[in-house]
């Protein structure tokens, strides 16, 4: 998970303006128009690009023809992917007169999308092509390894410098691309490995076999991973769960076709009580599901419930299983490759295609309940992990009705230490989740009543890796989270339309334990509120460190490096420094002027490139396995201190 500066509020995606796109040719309307391409110029959209072209191998690879594929970062933040694939087609295209790595490269949607029998499933959720990146970039090169010659071609802001040319001879194929991010389009053209390493490393869990290869040569931050997995989603299912205790040995995985659909699947249970499934529809995380989940589940219900009912592990009027009982502890990856898929949904990150629920729904139907009878001691291990979830799902809806607001307007149920806003709107309304009572106060004091809401929160929250949510559900200041925000929570009545703010702001000290409820906060809203991340409802406020005063001037630091260039600004003798070590010491003006105030603050917006790579992150800081959690702050020290900004 990241903090990403460039929060929504400064987003300014630009109206669709027809007639300006119809007039625009070709290329011009990328750059006119970038976010309507690739969704926004923030660092996400910088990561796109490269995802764009690395998809683009990728698929090359899913069609049989392609092992392996290397990215690096230069020194000067230009990008290389090279892949040992047949290499993008050069002969002259027969209605355009030109190359055809002419034509891919500088025609829209013309990216790969060849009507070719061995091209069936594309990867590449906008689709965009590669010309998209060609137009967004200052500089780029293609090379072309084919029929034992190298053919080349240079591009300035996406327009060819000169025709397809032969630079000389090769035997085996492939393409490579070097491209640079052009920097007056993008905020700031600075890649990260990690967010890229994250992508790669998940491209390679669901494409068994394909080895690929990340570098960054930037000086001082050179690092080298390489990411390739024979076992494919069965791999990746034990690498969500690297920091848990398994319930089975291994993970239970197959992988099969049935009319035109591929599906692979990898299960595994860990002890623990989240859910940990992500599904996959042609490389895309399909963070909205689909129709393919929802096969998947009631495949997997189904199956479960028919072995116990006839190994009477449940009897009639004992307990009855549903859907979310299964889910405690359960680890899963379901990957469909769709010929024609229609994405759906806020995020278009929902599978719509309606033939596929029953395929996943039979094909996982079928292998399950072989496999249950195939090894009984599984199924059993499974099923009675299932039946006392059952269980305690009863104890849970007990709890879960005290944090249920009786009606939207009735404000006595709402928790006692809330300070709620005036305005009703909820995309005027911002709540500050506070870190101690009396930070808390001077909250109270200084905010804008009209749509700024405080809700103090006493010590640390309850850290949800390691309890049930019947246990969850008991603790004080997770329920008056729940209730204040009024959305409900995951695995049952969670609605995110329902949320009563936009902004869901947490505001905690500049230290360690600052940092550490930060962390509980977060866990928590990804275990069982996740869409509101999705959604960019979080945001992490950012007081300051230093308060600076010579004379009257008075200048707040938000940083080591701020602290030191104001210090220079006011030539360095004579300033009295103050060090804020919790929100506490600040007045109720100061936290309004410096953290609050909507002009002036700065806020981390929470955004999550990789749900997987979160998931591995939250079990490692929160899970209970002393050594992964070691050696993942001793390689990640510089990450952790990013997520703890
Ligand atoms: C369409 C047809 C063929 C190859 C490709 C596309 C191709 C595209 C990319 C993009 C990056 N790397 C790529 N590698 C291959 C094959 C045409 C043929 O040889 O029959």
């Amino acid at each position: 998970m990241k903090a990403d500066t460039s929060n929504k509020e400064k987003n300014n995606n630009g109206n669709y303006d027809a007639a300006t796109i119809q007039v625009l040719k070709g290329l011009e309307a990328v750059r006119r128009r970038p976010a309507m391409y690739i969704g926004d110029t923030s660092n996400r959209g910088l990561h796109h690009l490269v995802y764009e072209v690395v998809d683009n191998s990728v698929d090359e690879a899913m069609a049989g023809f392609c092992d392996h594929i290397q990215v690096f970062i230069h020194e000067d933040q230009s990008i290389t992917v090279i892949d040992n694939g047949r290499g993008i087609p050069v002969d002259i295209h027969p209605t355009q007169k030109k190359s055809a790595l002419e034509v891919v490269m500088t025609t829209l949607h013309a990216g790969g999308k060849f009507e070719h029998d061995s091209y069936k499933v594309s990867g590449g959720l906008h689709g965009v092509g590669v010309s998209v990146v060609n137009a967004l970039s200052s500089m780029c090169k293609v090379e072309v390894a084919r029929d034992g010659e190298i053919f080349y071609q240079e591009y300035l802001k996406g327009d060819p410098l000169a025709k397809v040319k032969r630079i000389g001879k090769r035997k085996k194929s492939g393409t490579k691309t070097i491209f640079m991010a052009d920097d007056t389009i993008f905020n700031k053209v600075d890649y990260s490995f990690d967010v890229l390493a994250g992508r790669m490393r998940e491209l390679a869990f669901l494409n068994p076999g394909l080895r690929i290869d990340l570098k960054s040569e930037r000086p001082d931050r050179e690092k080298e991973d390489s990411f390739c997995y024979k076992g494919g989603l069965a791999s990746f299912v034990e690498y969500l769960n690297e920091s848990k205790t398994k319930l089975i040995r291994k993970p239970i995985s197959f992988q099969k076709e049935l009319e035109n659909v591929d599906v692979a699947v990898a299960i595994q249970y860990n002890d623990g009580y989240s859910e940990s499934v992500y599904s996959y529809v042609n490389n895309i995380h399909t963070s909205e599901g689909g129709s393919h989940l929802v096969g998947f589940r009631t495949a997997f219900t189904r199956t479960i419930n028919n072995y116990a009912q006839k190994n009477n592990i449940i009897k009639n009027g004992n307990v009855s299983l549903i859907g979310e009982d299964s889910r405690e502890g359960l680890t899963a990856v379901i990957s469909a490759r769709v010929v024609d898929p229609q994405f759906e949904g806020q995020t278009k990150t929902r599978l719509g295609n309606s033939e596929v629920k029953g395929i996943v729904e039979r094909v996982v139907g079928e292998f399950l309940s072989e496999y249950f009878e195939e090894n009984p001691s599984v199924a059993r291990k499974i099923v009675e992990k299932i039946v006392s979830a059952a269980r305690s799902r009863e104890a849970a809806r007990k709890a879960r009705e005290l944090t249920r607001r009786k009606t939207a307007l009735d404000n006595a149920a709402l928790p006692g230490k809330l300070a709620d806003c005036a305005s009703t709107d909820p995309e005027e309304s911002e709540i500050y989740i506070v870190e101690g009572d009396s930070a808390g106060g001077s909250a109270k004091q200084g905010r804008d009543r009209h749509n700024q809401a405080i809700l103090p929160l006493r010590g640390k929250i309850l850290n949800v890796e390691k309890a049930r949510i019947d246990k969850i559900l008991a603790n004080t200041e997770i329920r008056s989270m729940i209730t204040a925000l009024g959305c409900g929570i995951g695995g049952g009545d969670f609605n995110p339309d329902k949320i009563r703010y936009h902004k869901v702001i947490i505001m905690t000290d500049a230290d360690i334990d600052g940092a550490h409820i930060r962390t509980l906060i977060l866990t928590f809203f990804f275990r069982y509120m996740k869409e509101l991340i999705e959604r960019g409802y979080i945001y992490i406020a950012q007081p300051p460190l230093f308060l600076m005063k010579k004379g009257k001037v008075e200048k707040y630091a938000y940083s080591d490096d701020e602290r030191d260039t104001i210090a220079k600004q006011m030539g360095d003798n004579n300033i009295t420094m103050q060090r804020y070590k919790g929100l506490g010491e600040m007045n109720p003006d100061q936290l309004w002027k410096t953290t609050m105030n909507p002009e002036t603050r700065t806020l981390l917006q929470v955004t999550m490139e990789s749900a997987a790579e979160c998931d591995t992150l939250f079990s490692t800081l929160m899970g209970d396995d002393i050594p992964p959690r070691r050696k993942f702050i001793q390689e990640n020290a510089n990450y952790v201190r990013n997520l703890d900004v």
